[in-house]
């Protein structure tokens, strides 16, 4: 198993600062959440592909729930037991592709 390093919420603050769109929560570690609404189920689920397609480039996950037009996903770190880079980073990627 990786060992990830783990941000702490005063090392993880700036960064967050850098992705306004994303919510901080303290639950589970550390995670951070955005919500997207597309204009249909056919554009959400393509946005859905692309992510996928870049998540398993970079083997780390989204957790993601998807009703219709909306997606919300939740990013933290399995192996770090909350947020690290690895969120961070992809948190940049699914806001360029958004
Ligand atoms: N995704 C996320 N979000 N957190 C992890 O800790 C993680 C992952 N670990 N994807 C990866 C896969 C790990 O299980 C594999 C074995 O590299």
């Amino acid at each position: 198993m990786s060992t990830v390093a783990k941000l702490e919420y005063a090392e993880a603050q700036p960064l967050l600062a850098t992705l306004p769109e994303w919510q901080y929560q303290k639950d589970r570690g550390g995670l951070i959440k955005r919500d997207f609404k597309f204009s249909n189920f056919i554009e959400a689920f393509g946005f859905m592909s692309r992510v996928a397609l870049l998540a398993e480039k970079s083997d780390h996950h989204p957790e993601w729930f998807n009703v219709y037009n909306r997606v919300s996903i939740t990013l933290t770190t399995h192996d770090a037991q909350g947020l690290s880079m690895r969120d961070i980073e992809l948190a940049r990627l699914i806001d360029d592709i958004a």
